[in-house]
C-alpha cells in the first residue's frame, strides 16, 4: 500500500568535490532516478569554509574537523535535494557507511571508495537535520514543487 504521508520525505544529498572530480556525479544522480526518487533542487557549487562550518557544526571539535571542512571546499560540489518516500534513510544505504571499508559492495562508498576522508558523497542521517540542511543550502524558491510520473509508477 502507499504511504502518502512518507512520500513528500525530503533529504539533503550532496556529491563532494572528490566525486565531482572523479565524474561520479551523473552515476550518482542516476541511482537515485532509477530507484524512483524526485530530484527537486541541484547546484553545483564551490562554498566557503564558513558555510561547511555551519553544515557540519555538529562535529566542531573532532579531530579531523578542519581537515574535513577544507576538503570540502576545496572545489566544486554537487548540493541536492531529493524527494520520495523514506527518502533520508534509504538515501543513507545507498551511501554506504561513513568508512567506506565498513561500506557494502553494491552502495556508492562500497563501490567507489576505501577512504573515510574521501568518502564521495554526503546524505542526511535525519528527518530533521535533512531540514535543516535543505534550510542552509537552499533557497526556498529553488526547492521545485513539481508532479512526476512516479506517483504513478513506482512504489
Ligand atoms: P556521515 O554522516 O556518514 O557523513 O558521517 P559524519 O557526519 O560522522 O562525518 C562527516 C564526514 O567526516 C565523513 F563523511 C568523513 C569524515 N570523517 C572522517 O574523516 N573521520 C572520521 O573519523 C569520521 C568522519
Amino acid at each position: 500500500s502507499r504511504a502518502m504521508s512518507k512520500s513528500g520525505e525530503r533529504t539533503f544529498l550532496a556529491v563532494k568535490p572528490d566525486g565531482v572530480q572523479r565524474g561520479l556525479v551523473g552515476d550518482i544522480i542516476s541511482r537515485f532516478e532509477k530507484r524512483g526518487y524526485k530530484l527537486v533542487a541541484l547546484k553545483l557549487q564551490q562554498v566557503s569554509e564558513d558555510h561547511l562550518r555551519k553544515h557540519y557544526a555538529d562535529l566542531k571539535g573532532k579531530p579531523f574537523f578542519e581537515g574535513l571542512v577544507k576538503f570540502m571546499a576545496s572545489g566544486p560540489l554537487v548540493a541536492m535535494v531529493w524527494e520520495g518516500l523514506d527518502v533520508v534513510k534509504q538515501g543513507r544505504a545507498m551511501l554506504g557507511e561513513t568508512n567506506p571499508l565498513a561500506s557494502k559492495p553494491g552502495s556508492i562508498r562500497g563501490d567507489y571508495s576505501i577512504d573515510m576522508g574521501r568518502n564521495i558523497c554526503h546524505g542526511s542521517d535525519s528527518v530533521e537535520s535533512a531540514k535543516k540542511e535543505i534550510e542552509l543550502w537552499f533557497d526556498a524558491k529553488d526547492l521545485c514543487d513539481y508532479k512526476k510520473a512516479n506517483d504513478v509508477w513506482v512504489y
